[in-house]
């Protein structure tokens, strides 16, 4: 398996299944640092969000109105997570008052799954995150990284990331680097233009390890542990938006942060997030669980001071390539015969 020249061979995920006792569920987890589950979730749950969040992309014109195949077709120009210019923030406030979007981190077999391999108590924060893989965006695509620095508190934290379209290796699906949790150690952070602004720094230990991945399908689920190195592919897919989401458990008792007490980017509060909810049990639930509240530390994210001019220069290089591709696309836009 091998995606571009400048990505690194890819080898095969393992699959695991709920059959499994937990012990060696548990241990396989320690061992590759994630466990992948096929088909785990209900396909009317996933098919459920997916069409949701579909119908705000076609509203703002970002897709077309496709049947729903599992598969969404871009017609815009990509743009980077966070990107209030953009216009990126349209879309992303609306998706994150969805009901479906939150219910789907406490669906009962994620849920079981999660207890039997992290801890017998342990619940989702509450900051969930829905991704957009843009087709031909290398640039900003999810750089290596590791999840404790962006959340913090427990090093037990474990995600669980969903795909909710069809994502084939070629769509930028989640890559992992095999074993990369062993040691538990926290990598240090260079610069870098996809989600987070950061990217581990490999050593060369790590850099030996193998990179693994699959064809995702919707129902899949890969639990991946916060010390898991783990990337995004680049979407090479034609016009095709990958489509995902993921969300982050801990043990009850253990420690979290501030910031994943709010919802992605905080830019509304819970109050405004629950208006028009059919379902209140999802709303607070976090607020039953014992957790410790520990400080956010800035610490994980400082970067050498000689890293600025590496920052600068890859995004005045992005922005360049950007207004390229605009034009090349504005040049040869045909007529939009999509019905918006
Ligand atoms: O979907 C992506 O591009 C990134 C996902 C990720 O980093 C995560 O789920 O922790
Ligand atoms: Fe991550």
């Amino acid at each position: 398996m091998s995606v571009d020249a400048n990505s690194p061979p890819l080898q095969p995920m393992q699959a695991s299944s709920i059959a499994e006792p937990d012990q060696v569920l548990q241990t396989r987890m320690t061992k590759n640092g994630y466990l992948l589950f096929r088909n785990l979730l209900p396909a009317t749950a996933v098919t459920r969000l997916r069409q949701s969040i579909a119908s705000i992309l076609h509203k703002h014109g970002w897709i077309k109105n496709d049947e729903d195949t599992g598969s969404i077709t871009t017609i815009r120009s990509p743009m980077r997570e966070g990107e209030a210019s953009e216009g990126f923030f349209d879309v992303y406030d609306e998706v994150m008052r969805l009901e479906p979007f939150y219910a789907l981190a406490h669906q009962p077999v994620l849920l079981q799954i999660m207890q039997r391999v992290l801890a017998s108590d342990c619940f989702p924060h509450p900051l969930s995150i829905c991704r957009f893989g843009w087709p031909e965006h290398d640039a900003a695509t999810t750089p290596p990284h590791q999840d404790f620095p962006n959340n913090q508190g427990s090093l037990r934290l474990t995600a669980a990331w969903i795909p909710l379209t069809d994502v084939p290796v070629s769509r930028g699906g989640l890559a992992i680097l095999q074993g990369s949790n062993q040691g538990n150690t926290i990598l240090p952070l260079d610069f870098h233009l996809g989600p987070g602004n950061r990217q581990a720094v490999l050593p060369d230990h790590l850099q030996r390890l193998p990179w693994v991945s699959t064809h995702y399908r919707p129902g899949d689920v890969i639990l991946f542990s916060s010390t898991t190195v783990h990337r995004a592919l680049p979407n090479h897919d034609s016009q095709y938006l990958r489509l995902s989401v993921d969300y982050r458990y801990l043990p009850d008792g253990d420690a979290l942060t501030p910031p994943v007490l709010e919802p992605h980017f905080a830019r509304e509060s819970w109050d405004s997030i629950y208006q028009g909810w059919k379902d209140k049990r999802f709303c607070y639930y976090w607020q039953q669980h014992d957790y410790t509240e520990v400080p956010w530390s800035d610490e994980y994210h400082r970067l050498p001071e000689t890293h600025l001019n590496h920052a600068l220069r890859a995004e005045s290089e992005y922005r360049r390539q950007r207004q390229t591709q605009q034009k090349q696309q504005t040049g040869s836009q045909e007529p939009n015969t999509d019905e918006q």
